[in-house]
């Protein structure tokens, strides 16, 4: 073979997509005999390559953030958009979300995957196939993003939220119990942080009152439950998210997975206005279907998934060492991944840290300072669905766990494009924080816009479940008066009878 030949065909799209490609997948053609030049442009390929397995650090003048996407084999992206553009197959169910659907339900293990346009719409979506009455009781954490009330809500349902527990984030049938009512129809439960939890338990207490369950899996992709089996069987839908800051993403978008055949048919149908067939309208439907673009990078997404929870994985790894290394943990910060670092159940798809009081700054004030140093860290969910002024109306009994860890939790950077280097800068920003701790106790107040307004958000809760208990006794008070009404017009109808 000539020189010009070789740098031809080494420089090729075909050599990427058959060698750089297959070795992030895991395929057997990962030879080390591969291991040289054009690979070295995919982001996966080059973390494989760096020392520990972690990509390159990012710059120091850029700031570190929570959910900066991966954004993984541009060039066969790019040959999808031109292929797309070519056939001028845009939407509407074309062969990129054909393929997308039938590669993650192989992937996943489950019969079915509904591509849907974002997560929220493929949970309400879900939820609107269960057929509830309008009105009723869903019992769900609000430890969660607010999208899962906001579906729920959508679905014509009306929220009731339960604590979590604090060792998995996740509610236990107790905590369902506590809040169920003789309205509750269904529960949903979310799969935060890149962990399953404990969905027996929560199936088994459900299924005991014939209650239907479904899961908000948008940060589970890849994740597994107990019994090894992926995220996505459980329950009658598990729905994850495709949003750009998701360890898997297609820019936006979400898949809802189920075994149900029929409640696939439902969300494939409303997902398409209600079409059934050509010309006839079935049943209320909405557009959330999903455009091939989209398809088409959550498919490039999906054949290096593995690779990428790898990596998400040492990340987390990496997390572990340096705060044991520098003493945070677990006296100034707990680390709520560190238990399950070795279990391959968990992608650890966000990193999580728990202020500890002993920091001597509260939560806001580290996410401030860390701040200054260039580490947007995130405090998800703050300040809780269940403060949230749409949700004030909703039961929300007992929620110790939930105001805690609402106050206290803090989400370091992670992600493909996060290094070692760059572990260890958020790190070594952590300590620094705690180092000139005085500094920030002494700083001024919070900005107007930084005020924390959840005890308004509390006050007014309290003033509404007030209001109402007094319009239940106002009924009351109502009634008792048109019934002695009632007796008055009676004994004096009877005084007059006498009298005549
Ligand atoms: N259930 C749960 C438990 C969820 O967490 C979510 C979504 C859902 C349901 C609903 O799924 P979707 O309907 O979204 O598919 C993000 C996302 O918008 C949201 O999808 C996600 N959860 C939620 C937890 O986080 P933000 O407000 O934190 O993202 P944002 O815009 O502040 O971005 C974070 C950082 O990432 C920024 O510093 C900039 C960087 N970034 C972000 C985007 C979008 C980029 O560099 N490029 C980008 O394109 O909400």
């Amino acid at each position: 073979m000539s020189a010009a030949r070789a740098i031809e065909l080494f420089s090729s799209p075909a050599f990427y997509i058959s060698c750089c490609l297959p070795r992030c997948a895991g395929h057997p053609l990962a030879a080390p005999g591969l291991q040289g030049g054009l690979w070295l442009a995919c982001t996966i390929c080059r973390t494989m390559a760096a020392e520990n397995g972690l990509p390159p650090p990012a710059p120091p003048e850029e700031p570190l953030v929570v959910g900066r996407p991966n954004v993984l084999d541009v060039e066969g992206f790019l040959k999808d958009i031109t292929e797309i553009l070519s056939t001028r197959l845009l939407t509407n169910h074309g062969p990129f979300v054909v393929r997308l659907e039938r590669a993650a339900a192989e992937y996943l293990g489950v019969a079915y995957v509904v591509a849907v346009a974002n997560g929220t719409i493929g949970l309400e979506l879900a939820l609107r196939a269960l057929d509830l009455a309008p009105g009723a009781e869903v019992l769900l954490p609000s430890f969660t993003f607010v999208a899962t009330a906001h579906a729920v809500r959508n679905a014509g349902l009306k929220p009731v939220f339960v604590d979590v527990d604090e060792a998995t984030h996740f509610p236990t049938p107790e905590m369902l119990a506590r809040a169920a009512t003789n309205k509750t129809r269904a529960v949903v439960a979310a799969h935060l942080w890149g962990r399953a939890g404990d969905a027996a338990s929560l199936e088994a207490f459900a299924a005991a009152r014939g209650w239907p369950v479904v899961y908000d899996s948008a940060h589970a992709f890849g994740a597994r439950h107990a019994d090894g089996a992926f995220c996505g069987g459980r329950g009658r839908a598990e729905v994850f998210s495709l949003h750009a800051t998701k360890l898997l993403n297609s820019f936006e978008g979400g898949l809802v997975a189920t075994n149900d055949a029929t409640l696939a048919a439902r969300v494939i149908s409303t997902r398409n206005f209600g079409f059934a067939g050509q010309d006839t309208i079935a049943h209320g439907g909405t557009n959330a279907k999903l455009s091939e673009p989209h398809a088409a990078l959550a498919l490039r997404h999906l054949r290096c998934v593995d690779a990428t929870i790898s990596i998400y994985r040492r990340v987390a790894r990496a997390y572990g060492d340096a705060l044991r290394r520098r003493g945070l943990i677990p006296n100034l910060v707990t680390y709520w991944n560190e238990p399950r670092l070795d279990d391959e159940r968990d992608t650890h798809a966000y990193v999580i840290v728990r202020v500890r009081p002993a920091f001597g700054l509260n939560r806001d004030a580290v996410m401030r300072a860390l701040r200054d140093r260039g580490v947007h860290a995130k405090r998800y969910f703050f300040p809780g669905v269940h403060k949230q002024r749409p949700f004030l109306d909703c039961p929300a009994l007992d929620l110790e766990t939930t105001d805690a860890l609402n106050s206290d939790i803090l989400i370091l950077p992670t992600g493909t494009v996060v290094s070692a280097a760059d572990v260890e800068r958020v790190v070594a920003a952590l300590c620094d924080v705690r180092d000139h701790r005085r500094d920030y106790a002494a700083a001024p107040p919070l900005a107007p816009r930084e005020f924390d307004t959840s005890h308004y958000a509390a006050a007014l809760r309290t003033i509404g479940t007030e209001r109402d208990a007094l319009r239940v006794r106002l009924a009351e008070l109502d009634r008792a008066e048109a019934a002695l009404e009632k007796d008055r017009a009676g004994v004096v109808d009877r005084a007059t009878s006498l009298c005549l």
